[in-house]
């Protein structure tokens, strides 16, 4: 049989600056899919429970300081763990589970090259993991994600950091992003969502073929 018609999950990931809503658009998404019946997963970078991970927490608290290439290489080393032994991520995939991801390699990215280091040398720890499907960019500007109750007292929680990144995000767009404007009511971002989602999930059961990264 050919592989590339396998049913499978859909990768789903949710970028945007700090304050534009996605992890509560993550958790509401994935409560949704999993009342209709659909095998889905919240997953989210980074992922602070691993060894790596625990570095990163400590960074971002500003308990630790590394040097940005080092940091940035951490962190793409977050995501590369998930391969442990086998790639988990597509495992899941293909059992036909859906993975909602709350930020992937574009903030790996975005936020490194926001400090200054080089656009591209920033994507390449990154080239080979599996692409998602879809990118669901909720955009909101720093202005009106600071209004949203203010930042916490993480390293990057800063509006003019986050300008920076902003317009880094605006650099990695492709075919596979959607922008969604985080400023509209909640229920119609969500709505939104939902059904860029469940569009793309018709088309992983009918065996859209996996890519990777950089498409
Ligand atoms: N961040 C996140 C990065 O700098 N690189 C990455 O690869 C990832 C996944 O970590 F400021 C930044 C983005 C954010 C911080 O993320 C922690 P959460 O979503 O606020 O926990
Ligand atoms: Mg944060």
């Amino acid at each position: 049989s050919n592989p590339n018609l396998q049913s499978r999950g859909a990768l789903v990931v949710l970028e945007g600056l700090d304050r534009s809503g996605k992890s509560s658009q993550c958790s509401e998404i994935v409560s949704y899919l999993q009342s209709i019946g659909l095998a889905t997963e919240l997953w989210r970078f980074p992922d602070r429970d691993t060894a790596v991970g625990k570095m990163i927490s400590a960074y971002l608290s500003n308990e630790s300081n590394l040097d940005d290439h080092t940091i940035h290489l951490l962190f793409s080393a977050n995501r590369w763990e998930k391969r442990d032994k086998r790639s988990l991520m597509e495992e899941k995939l293909k059992a036909g589970t859906t993975l909602i991801v709350d930020r992937y390699s574009y903030s790996g990215v975005a936020f490194s090259s926001a400090k200054g280091l080089d656009f591209n040398w920033c994507k390449v720890p990154e080239t080979g993991l599996l692409a998602p499907d879809i990118v669901l960019y909720l955009d909101i500007t720093p202005e009106k994600a600071a209004e949203r109750g203010g930042y916490g007292g993480e390293r990057y929680e800063r509006l003019d950091f986050q300008r920076k990144v902003r317009e880094k995000y605006q650099d990695l767009q492709d075919a596979s992003w959607k922008i969604v404007d985080a400023c509209l009511p909640m229920e119609e971002v969500q709505k939104k969502l939902r059904e860029h989602v469940l569009e793309l999930i018709k088309a992983c059961q009918n065996g859209k073929p996996f890519s990777h990264l950089w498409l």
